[in-house]
């Protein structure tokens, strides 16, 4: 098929789980056109059934706020046009299923058909999406969709709960390509770089927004560190990693947190970690746990929205309530302490991983596409 793929281009997980379906996808022969306002961070061109169509804004002086959503809709009506795109499948509902809307109406007044499938990923539902400033119009863009997924059976209860919406929701989880981490594993993981022999790693990554509650990852690895010889490492960057750097140099740990900004390079900084630490107010999947699962990560994180139904509590990793940290320390201390607990929680968390393996997920989204069509 030929299908677009719109989504933010950013390290956030909607878009890395837009790019890492649209480069499936094309190695499963499909023609597969991204447009995005840049180029996604994690796309690689390894085929010629990949394509990249930029989002460009035209700056005027009388806008304080550029028209984003214009300018995508146009250029969606451009490629679907130009390219005879079937399907364009939008990810993150604000504004990408409004513009995605707006391109369908458009492209139906000149004879054009094109089908939209929209996935929901998280807070364009539970935080920004129903805020009163946003909600008429995702509800609208929601229940004008052909399709619509929620990446879990948690964000598809919110988004019956907080909208009026005459579809059905189909639960599609994220999903993860285990080859790319069994890779890093067989390659040498050189994780003398970062810690002693005798010391354990425990990461975060995240956007550093304030929903990631990073104050929480530092002050829970304060307390792991004092009984079990430790290091820290942080990935990722936004509005509160100058906060949790503070934090860090008050606590006095500064030679035992490592600040490694973004990187492209997760798995391989994966590969070094023995504990995934995620305490988030809310989280409608975790992808960046379930990327630490199959690295061989135990999860030690919150048990808001999605999460529980990727981190196993006792098998896993363990879940806890939001802020407490006493619980999720004490969690993340008997998973370190002893080689065999911590071995046994690594094996479960990676097998646990093939629930979410490419080879279950991709079928799904294929189904979805075609469904479209048979409906008509
Ligand atoms: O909603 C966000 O925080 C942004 C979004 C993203 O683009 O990173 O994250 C959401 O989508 C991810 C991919 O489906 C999920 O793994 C995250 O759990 C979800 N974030 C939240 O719900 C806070």
């Amino acid at each position: 098929m030929k299908i677009g793929i719109v989504c933010y281009p950013t390290f956030g997980g909607s878009g890395v789980m837009a790019t890492e379906l649209g480069m499936a996808l094309a190695d499963k022969g499909h023609e597969v056109h991204f447009i995005t306002y840049n180029q996604p961070v994690r796309l690689d061109f390894i085929s010629h059934r990949l394509h990249f169509h930029e989002v460009v804004i035209e700056e005027y002086p009388l806008f304080q706020y550029q028209p984003y959503e214009l300018a995508l809709s146009s250029k969606m009506v451009e490629v679907v046009e130009k390219h005879q795109l079937e399907v364009l499948h939008v990810h993150y509902a604000i504004p990408h299923a409004y513009a995605a809307n707006m391109a369908k109406k458009m492209l139906l007044d000149k004879g054009i058909h094109v089908k939209v499938v929209t996935t929901l990923h998280g807070t364009d539902i539970t935080l920004v999406g129903s805020h009163p400033t946003y909600k008429t119009a995702v509800e609208f863009s929601i229940n004008k969709s052909d399709e619509v997924t929620a990446v879990s059976n948690s964000l598809k209860e919110d988004t019956l709960r907080l909208f009026n919406i005459e579809k059905d929701i189909r639960v599609v989880y994220n999903f993860i390509d285990g080859e790319k981490y069994n890779k890093e594993k067989e390659e040498e993981c050189k994780r003398g770089a970062l810690a002693n022999h005798d010391e354990r790693i425990l990461t975060h990554i995240s956007n550093f927004r304030p929903v990631k509650r990073t104050d929480d990852v530092i002050k829970i690895f304060y307390e792991v560190q004092k009984e079990i010889p430790s290091k820290l490492l942080m990935v990722g960057d936004g509005p509160e990693r100058i906060k949790a750097e503070n934090l860090v140099n008050e606590l006095g740990i500064e030679d035992r947190v490592l600040f490694l900004g973004n990187s492209d390079e997760v798995a391989k900084i994966l590969c070094f970690s023995d504990v995934f630490l995620l305490p988030s107010e809310t989280e409608s999947f975790g992808l960046a746990a379930l990327e630490a699962m199959a690295a061989g990560n135990a999860v030690i994180s919150t048990n808001t929205g999605g999460l529980p139904e990727v981190n196993i509590h006792g098998k896993t990793g363990f879940l806890s309530n939001i802020g407490d940290i006493h619980d999720m320390a004490t969690n993340a201390i008997n998973v370190l302490k002893d080689d065999s607990v911590l071995d046994k929680f690594k094996q479960n968390a990676m097998e646990h991983t093939s629930v979410f393996s490419l080879d279950n997920i991709l079928p799904q989204y294929e189904s979805i596409y075609k469904k479209c069509y048979i409906k008509a």
